[in-house]
């Protein structure tokens, strides 16, 4: 049968775990599905390379960051596909436009929360940038010097500091089973 595509929008801090339990899933579905289906993660490490290199850390360009990045999330989903969305996404406002337009299409939108708290992110510290960022060396970043608003009613909430990535996982692959997406 042909299954209607559907879009993973994880939300929540730098180093909450967002790039590696996306890729995570992709590892499994990609096993599990074979050709029938495709999964295609959009990164904000990678997207800010490339489409929205243009783009800084200002409220105003985080909002149009993660416009544009809910506009090709919906292009993937329509045609079909499982999209993972990994970026910050750190206002509220920003992710309910991305839940808009996935609605006006009638396509599934999961608002997946990555979380972790502050302390355990910044403790990881796995690319050094909250120690940057507490010396004053990145301006506004998320959690030190600019704000995160944490969803308030997302579809999962998955405690990254709790849960091995295997265990998040599977949270998000009975998320997709019992609605009938896979
Ligand atoms: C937050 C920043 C900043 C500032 C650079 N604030 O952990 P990372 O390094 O690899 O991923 C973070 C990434 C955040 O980009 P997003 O596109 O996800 O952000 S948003 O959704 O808010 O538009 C981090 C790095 O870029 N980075 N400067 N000031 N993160």
């Amino acid at each position: 049968s042909i299954k209607k595509g559907a879009t993973f929008w994880f939300t929540g801090l730098s180093g909450a775990g967002k790039s590696t339990l996306s890729e995570a899933v992709k590892k499994q579905l990609d096993s599990m599905l074979g050709d029938s289906r495709k999964c295609f993660i959009l990164d904000g490490d990678v997207i800010r390379r490339g489409l929205n290199k243009d783009l800084g850390f200002t409220a105003e360009d985080r909002a149009e960051n993660i416009r544009r990045i809910s506009e090709v999330a919906k292009l993937f989903a329509m045609s079909g596909q499982l999209c993972f969305v990994a970026f910050i996404s750190p206002y509220a406002k920003d992710r309910a436009f991305g839940r808009q337009i996935h609605k006006d299409s009638e396509l599934p939108f999961y608002e997946c929360f990555i979380n972790s708290p502050l302390d355990v992110c910044e403790s990881r510290d796995v690319k050094g940038l909250y120690k940057k960022a507490r010396a004053g060396e990145i301006k506004n970043f998320t959690g030190v010097s600019d704000p995160y608003e944490a969803p308030e009613r997302p579809e999962l909430d998955i405690r990254t500091d709790q849960l091995s990535v295997d265990q998040s996982v599977s949270v998000i692959l009975k998320q997709l089973l019992d609605d009938g997406i896979i």
